[in-house]
């Protein structure tokens, strides 16, 4: 069968590694060198200056770390990835690629506290402008595009209100105005969601979280347009310098490889937790793109493969109250991340989105009772157990 025809599920497991090339090794060896020798001072003046390929030093490539990159781009579907040291790095990286002092970027509201951070930052220290918008409609995206804007920028499902970004739309309004849109697929991974399939130009991930998957690793992938990504891996890769070590670069190809056995478990076992917790008395509400009655079950059936294994819901009750659940689990671990092995629980509003101004954080919905869980891979009767006797104490 030809190599391009073989499923998703496949290729992560086998990809474009040529194994013939290294010995026959059936899993990329890791190459743990920062330099490369040349055979002659000719040689290394051709390859610094473009005229033969080759390796130089590793901050400018290295090949475990390409193997990974070339895995990443054949599964999302794009010409050349690049992989980074976390998935911050990525994000800045590609934001720094895209603007100059003086542009506006369009940011779906409630993205990532990190990348809220990097925005407000670039605003102060760079001059660069952005508006966090809903971006529930045509209409208002066109309406938000200024003559300055270079890049539109979305996270779906948004960590952690589930909400959703319809990408198709976000992709017909840019195209309109040529404008590149950067999708983060961090909730999702290659096997639920394929933003360049439907149009995006960008796509990148925290790859410390499904990619990786077994919580040992953080690490940033983006995969696009190869004019784009080499202008990324010589300027704001190169001379930044938040690349990835060869080992971590395989520990992400032997994620990979499970990836799509984890992310079936811990779809199942969310939608299984869903069940549980939507019937519990001291569930006040609770989002996830699974449930028939979220608002947008619809778009995420129509964008999204399964939904995923990330619940947010709110406690009957306080902050104290929330934390008071927190504390009862015994299995549960209390952790930001999501997407390993083990379920983790979180509470976004003095976690992972403590840097977002308070009325900001309550208008995108992360309320003092609100906790995200990621689901993990153990029994499903044990996630629950755990859950119920936390809930039950309150
Ligand atoms: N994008 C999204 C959607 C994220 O959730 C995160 C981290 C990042 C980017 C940044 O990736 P990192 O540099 O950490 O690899 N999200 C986290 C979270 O929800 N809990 O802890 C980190």
């Amino acid at each position: 069968m030809e190599k391009t025809k073989r499923s998703l599920e496949t290729r992560m497991i086998h990809g474009t590694f040529d194994r013939q090339k290294h010995y026959g090794s059936l899993t990329p060896p890791i190459y743990q060198t920062s330099t490369f020798s040349f055979e002659t001072a000719e040689q290394g003046e051709a390859r610094f200056a473009g005229n033969e390929s080759g390796y130089m030093y590793s901050r400018l490539g290295n090949p475990t770390v390409d193997a990974l990159e070339k895995k990443i781009a054949d599964l999302e579907g794009g010409e050349e990835g690049i992989a980074f040291s976390s998935g911050m790095a990525a994000v800045s990286a590609v934001l720094y690629a895209l603007v100059k002092s003086g542009d506006h970027i369009l940011v779906s509201e409630g993205v990532y506290g990190c990348t809220f951070g990097l925005l407000k930052m670039m605003k102060e220290k760079f001059n660069v402008d952005y508006d966090l918008i809903n971006m529930d409609s045509e209409e208002t995206i066109e309406s938000m595009i200024k003559d300055n804007t270079k890049a539109l920028y979305i996270e779906t499902p948004i960590n952690p209100t589930m909400k959703l970004v319809d990408i198709d739309m976000v992709v017909n309004v840019a195209k309109k105005r040529n404008l590149p849109v950067v999708v983060d697929n961090t909730f999702c991974s290659p096997y639920l969601q394929q933003p360049l399939a439907l149009g995006a130009d960008i796509v990148l991930h925290s790859a410390t979280k499904y990619i990786g998957g077994h919580g040992d690793v953080v690490a940033g992938l983006v995969v696009g347009k190869s004019e784009f990504i080499q202008e990324v891996r010589m300027t704001t890769q190169k001379d930044i310098g938040g690349i990835l070590s060869p080992f971590d670069a395989w520990l992400l190809i032997r994620g990979l490889k499970t990836l799509a056995v984890r992310m079936d478990r811990h779809c199942e076992n969310a939608n299984k937790l869903f069940d549980q917790l939507k019937r519990h008395p001291k569930i006040k509400s609770i989002v996830y793109p699974g449930d028939p009655e979220f608002v947008q079950h619809e778009l995420a059936k129509k964008q999204m493969k399964h939904y995923g294994g990330l619940i947010s819901f709110e406690i009957d009750g306080s902050k104290e109250t929330a934390q008071k659940v927190m504390n009862e689990l015994s299995m549960i671990q209390v952790a930001v991340s999501l997407g390993d092995a083990e379920t983790l629980i979180q509470h976004p509003a003095t976690m992972t989105h403590a840097v977002v101004p308070d009325e900001e954080r309550e208008r995108m919905g992360v309320t003092d009772q609100l906790l995200r869980l990621s689901v993990g891979l153990e029994s499903v009767d044990d996630i629950w157990d755990d859950l119920a006797n936390g809930l039950n104490k309150i």
